[in-house]
Parts: structure tokens; C-alpha cells; sequence
């Protein structure tokens, strides 16, 4: 019977390398997460905290890293996203709301 020493010792190397090449990849990911753009929007249509919720849940669907603050007296929406304008306003129509 053959020892699987050699083999394993051998495979537990490649992580090590892939990681590596992945280096400047990772630096420009990471480039972009500290430059999200705030984007203002007026939505209509909002009446209570559970709209508040829709219009949140809405954004977050085409952007899950996306911060969403939401004004329910004044409709003032604030999106930090990295996520076209024209992509969130779409968004926040499917759920039912008027944004611009
Ligand atoms: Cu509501």
C-alpha cells in the first residue's frame, strides 16, 4: 500500500497560491466598497413604517450592501449604493412607490 503523505502535503499548497493571485483583485474590490456614491431621491406614495420597509427591502433586493435611509414624513429617500440611479428608481416603482 502506498503512503497518501505526498499527495496531501501537495494539495494543502494550492490555497496558498490562489490566494495570492487574487491579491490585486481583492485591493480593487475593496477600493470601491470605501466609495459608495449617497444618492438623494424624493419617492410618493409612502404612508406608514411598513412602506418605509417595502421601499428598504426593494433597494436592498438589487443591492444587499446597500444603506437606505428613508424620510416617511418628507419622502426624502438617501441610497448609498454604488447602483445606477435609473436601477434603484426602477426598483423602488416595482414596489409600488413613485421615485425621482
Ligand atoms: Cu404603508
Amino acid at each position: 500500500m502506498g503512503s497518501p503523505g505526498p499527495l496531501a502535503s501537495g494539495c494543502r499548497r494550492r490555497p496558498n497560491v490562489q490566494l495570492a493571485d487574487l491579491g490585486g483583485l481583492r485591493d480593487f474590490q475593496n477600493l470601491d466598497m470605501e466609495h459608495p456614491m449617497s444618492q438623494k431621491f424624493q419617492v410618493t406614495g409612502m404612508s406608514c413604517s411598513h412602506c418605509v420597509d417595502n421601499v428598504q427591502d426593494a433597494v436592498k433586493t438589487i443591492d444587499p450592501s446597500a444603506q437606505v435611509t428613508v424620510d416617511l414624513e418628507t419622502g426624502h429617500v438617501d441610497v448609498l449604493s454604488e447602483h445606477p440611479r435609473q436601477d434603484i428608481v426602477a426598483a423602488i416603482e416595482n414596489a409600488g412607490y413613485k421615485a425621482q
